[in-house]
């Protein structure tokens, strides 16, 4: 025990949880949102509602946004491993419209004011590009200081020591590429299903294993979400429907042709590494 002396004593705790066996949140207060379907008078059809991914997180790197990113505690945010850079890295929480990052209420409801936050530590999983190119795409950002949950700042749940519920629809989000190349100035929600593994090996030729999703979608109109970011669905926990944390954005349209397939990293075959990784980069 003595390398665990000095963490956050919540960590220890977790990892105690851990040794026991039984399955818990990482976070209690995770994936409460005001769930607001209500786009205001911007953005389209595939517009997110305003607060209702509020640990959706923008990761810029050397002042570009590059990736999106998941807040899992009010330390650290889980992304793919090839959206971490060692070029200065921060990170927007609470964003939703990209492009207006102030108290905004001219639509009549308030989008809350995002703000940005220092990456400090930058953990990419140490197999990622040694064992194969494509698995083990998984990487923590740890911000500087810790963040305040709010209704736009929340972390979206992961569940430890517990078998996930065989889902077979999911959300992706993302503020994404569109086809003109630009980046949507409002949150893009997609709801895509999941495929077997063997249609994304053979789309994209690559293997696909159990340590990733494949996902799609049947209409041409999807967007991609962006690298990093989250494939989540909601889940019955305890007495109300919850977002888990089922994925991470990998790759996909881009480097495989035809077809919407997508490829994600599957978080549940990473939960032990996320906790290791948390524990060894909580001090200092
Ligand atoms: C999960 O659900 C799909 C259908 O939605 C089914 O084909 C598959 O066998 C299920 N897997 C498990 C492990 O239950
Ligand atoms: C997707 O998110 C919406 C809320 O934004 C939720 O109502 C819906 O159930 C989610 N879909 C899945 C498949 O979990
Ligand atoms: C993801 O990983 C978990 C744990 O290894 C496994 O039970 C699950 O079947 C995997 N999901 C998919 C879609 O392969
Ligand atoms: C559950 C929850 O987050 N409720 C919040 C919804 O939004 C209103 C106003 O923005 C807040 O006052 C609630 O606390």
């Amino acid at each position: 025990m003595q390398r665990f002396i000095g963490v956050f004593a919540v960590l220890a705790c977790l990892f105690l949880a851990t040794e026991n066996g039984s399955a818990f949140l990482l976070e209690s207060e995770c994936g409460k949102s005001n769930r607001s379907e209500n786009y205001g008078l911007i953005g389209g059809g595939q517009s997110a509602g305003i607060l209702s991914n509020p640990w959706m997180v923008l990761i810029i790197i050397g002042g570009s946004p590059f990736c999106g990113g998941s807040l899992i505690t009010s330390r650290f945010v889980l992304t793919a491993a090839h959206c971490i850079s060692p070029l200065y890295t921060i990170v927007r929480l609470g964003d939703y419209l990209t492009v207006n990052p102030e108290d905004d209420c001219s639509t009549g409801i308030c989008i809350p004011r995002a703000y940005i936050k220092h990456v400090d530590k930058k953990i990419p999983h140490a197999n990622f590009n040694k064992i194969s190119n494509q698995q083990y795409d998984i990487g923590l950002l740890r911000m500087a200081d810790v963040v305040e949950f709010s209704d736009s700042v929340r972390p979206i749940c992961l569940l430890f020591n517990a078998q996930m519920e065989n889902v077979s629809l999911f959300n992706v989000t993302g503020w994404g590429k569109r086809e003109d190349g630009e980046m949507s100035r409002v949150l893009q929600k997609a709801t895509l299903s999941k495929f077997d593994r063997s249609q994304c090996s053979q789309k994209c030729e690559e293997t696909v294993d159990e340590t990733q999703i494949c996902g799609g979608s049947y209409s041409s109109d999807s967007c991609d979400g962006d690298s990093g970011g989250p494939l989540s669905a909601e889940v019955y926990y305890k007495g109300e429907f919850r977002p888990f944390l089922y994925g991470i954005v990998s790759y996909g349209k881009l480097q495989c042709t035809g077809g919407g397939l997508g490829v994600y990293t599957n978080v549940t075959s990473f939960t032990n590494w996320i906790m290791d990784a948390m524990l060894h980069n909580s001090s200092g």
